[in-house]
């Protein structure tokens, strides 16, 4: 396939942190002598009891188990913040830009990022949080966001934020799954000119789960909301009267630091645990490396809080370096299409890091909406969350980036921690639409579906052939679905789930999910889990769900839902199931299309064939592949003949 190259531009090639000699000669040196790579690269970080151990790693089924500067200890928060006062304690950490730019902006310096961190801290401490403890998160996209997170790691309590678009029932769900006794979140957040019902949200969620005993509520937006007596106070209550200081706990590197969960291929989604050491390592080394950040420079990363993005780098990365983090509260489109770009000049950001899916629905209102912008403070770009496509990406480079920002394409995954493959802005030749090589200390491979290693140009699925210090370290509550899910289908090697092709440069592209892992917008959703919210309701029978291609999203979700019998399935009942599966699961899993269907194709054995459903929802139903299994070829054609005009 022939694809345009960019080279490093001189200008990069000669000032870049890291260039194309430094990138082999490091990448060799992180693959052939590990300990050494590691030894130095993590004294970047400040140890409270330095380690002595690098790497304890293995795959392996008898003796499996991911260690790393295992007899070190630190504490994270204090690498976010303390460490930075004496010498740029004034420097801005969080410009925040609030939703309605008529509103107030904040800035808050590392000196008080500090100060209202130990507060908070303190103020956990007060309503009995110890070390250990789940506190659950369900915030906007807010300063004191950021503050709660650094404040549990402060403290050594393990956070768990569950993103503000996520429905009560959710929420619930992940509060239980984590047996947290405590939640922080706000009266109401703010999203494109529209509120979000934060705090009667938990309060809906906590009605099935009383033993949450405490709620913390920031008041955001003033809006006038039920207090339930002895369990709900504010955050100004949590934070009256506590020291703005407090002593950081001492963790041991493999101490957990957070819960995330996030979607996989089975019904309930998995809580992946990080812990302190390697994760603190890894993301400020990738920050720094993939961004070509240097102290000083304005950074913006435009996810939300709630995903992994937001974790790695709107908090523990920047913070790590000292960044200056812009957190922007609203929308690109809000109040119009050159939202992003006016932050961009009001602020002079140098480091922009978005998604695919923000640039396609930008794109597509023409370039006038960037175009009246300056963006001349702009060095570097970033994308995450899906694959890229050309077309995006040559928009993101000339139009956004006026021909002068390479294009850092990063592939990870919640459960990698931070960046995985992905161009150095000073090292690597961009291709548009390839996420290029390697990060340090990562090893991929590409194999088939036995598990051979291909070699050279190639395609199949992607591993991770050793570990690395950023990787997850386990699925909390449940031991065994870690190997299982991720180290059983290869043996030796992290599957990552993830399709992909090498081509002669060696250069990776991902072609996409190879499990049943929808990606809309970026956001991970399992269809068995949209599945099981639709056949919840009283009228549904059966669904299948997959997924189909969306301009905008990438991805959408395609339902074909089988009604119990006598329920017609009719333009009313469809709405319902749309609202019915946000209220289940939140607004980011609204189905895009749901088509009733008398009966699903099915094998004699009774397994529904979704690679059908996948062709008839993408509308490529020319070739359906090999049928012979199914038990009734009949179900196909009315399927394909009621197959909604989109
Ligand atoms: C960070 C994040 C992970 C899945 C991953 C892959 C897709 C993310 C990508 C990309 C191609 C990129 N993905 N970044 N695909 N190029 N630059 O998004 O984590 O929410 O866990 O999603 O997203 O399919 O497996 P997460």
């Amino acid at each position: 396939m022939e694809s345009k190259v960019y080279p490093v531009s001189d200008e990069w090639a000669q000032d870049a942190l890291i260039d194309a000699e430094t990138y082999a000669r490091k990448y060799r040196q992180s693959i052939e002598d590990p300990d050494t790579f590691w030894r130095e690269e993590a004294q970047r970080i400040d140890w409270i009891k330095p380690f002595t151990k690098v790497k304890d790693t293995s795959f392996d089924k008898d003796d499996f188990h991911i260690r790393w500067f295992e007899d070190g200890t630190l504490n994270l928060a204090a690498n976010c913040l303390d460490r930075h006062l004496a010498d740029h304690g004034d420097r801005p950490a969080i410009i925040w830009e609030p939703d309605d730019p008529s509103h107030d902006n904040r800035i808050l310096t590392y000196r008080q990022l500090y100060e209202e961190t130990c507060r908070f801290a303190n103020g956990l401490k007060a309503n009995g949080v110890k070390k250990g403890d789940r506190v659950t998160i369900y915030m906007p996209m807010v300063p004191e966001a950021a503050i709660a997170m650094l404040a549990c790691a402060r403290i050594g309590a393990v956070h768990s934020v569950i993103f503000a678009g996520f429905s009560p029932e959710a929420l619930g769900n992940r509060i239980e799954d984590c047996d947290s006794d405590i939640v922080i979140t706000a009266d109401e957040g703010h999203r494109g000119g529209r509120k979000v019902p934060l705090k009667a949200n938990v309060d809906e969620a906590l009605d099935h789960h009383a033993h949450v005993s405490r709620v913390i509520m920031l008041r955001h937006t003033g809006a006038d909301v039920p207090m339930k007596e002895g369990r709900d106070i504010t955050w100004d209550e949590a934070v009256a009267d506590q020291s703005t200081d407090c002593e950081p706990e001492e963790m041991a590197a493999e101490d957990p630091l957070f819960i995330l969960y996030t979607s996989g291929s089975t019904g309930k989604p998995k809580g992946v645990l990080h812990t302190t050491g390697g994760y603190a390592v890894w993301t400020s080394m990738t920050h720094e490396y993939s961004f070509d950040h240097r102290p000083g420079d304005v950074y913006w990363c435009a996810a939300d809080i709630g995903w992994i993005t937001g974790h790695s780098y709107i908090v523990y990365g920047p913070f790590a370096n000292g960044a200056t983090n812009v957190m922007f509260e609203g929308t690109p489109n809000y109040p119009d299409f050159s939202r992003f770009w006016q932050i961009v000049d009001k602020y002079r950001v140098n480091i922009l890091y978005t998604a695919p899916t923000a640039l396609r629905a930008l794109m597509r209102e023409g370039n006038e909406w960037v175009e009246k912008t300056s963006r001349d403070s702009l060095r570097v770009l970033g994308s995450v969350g899906e694959p890229i496509n050309p077309e995006a990406w040559e928009w993101y480079y000339h139009i956004v980036g006026n021909g002068k920002c390479p294009i850092a394409d990063t592939w990870w995954q919640t459960e990698t921690g931070g960046h995985m493959i992905t161009p150095l802005p000073g090292a690597h030749a961009l291709k548009p639409g390839s996420a290029t090589k390697p990060m340090f200390g990562v090893k991929p491979e590409i194999v088939d579906t036995d598990g051979n290693r291909l070699e050279g140009p190639c395609e199949g699925a992607l591993v991770i052939a050793d570990s690395w210090p950023g990787q997850m370290r386990g699925v909390y509550g449940d031991e065994e679905r870690f190997f299982l899910t991720y180290f059983s289908t290869f043996k030796g090697r992290y599957f990552t789930s993830d399709g992909c092709r090498r081509d002669e440069d060696g250069y990776y592209w991902i072609t996409g999910r190879m499990d049943d892992v929808i990606n809309v917008s970026g956001h991970r959703m399992g269809t068995a889990e949209i599945e099981s919210a639709l056949v919840l309701h009283e009228k549904v029978a059966e669904a299948a769900v997959v997924a189909m291609p969306h301009d905008v999203k990438g991805q959408g979700i395609y339902c074909y839902v089988t009604t119990i019998a006598g329920v017609e399935g009719d333009e009313d009942l469809r709405k319902e199931l749309i609202k019915w599966v946000r209220h289940e699961i939140g607004p980011i899993a609204s189905p895009d299309v749901v088509q009733f269907a008398p009966s699903l194709p099915k094998t004699r054995s009774g397994k529904i064939m979704r690679r059908i459903l996948r062709k008839i929802a993408e509308n490529d139903t020319s070739n359906l592949g090999d049928t012979s299994t199914l038990a009734d070829p009949e179900v196909v054609d009315n399927l394909i003949a009621n197959r909604p005009d989109l």
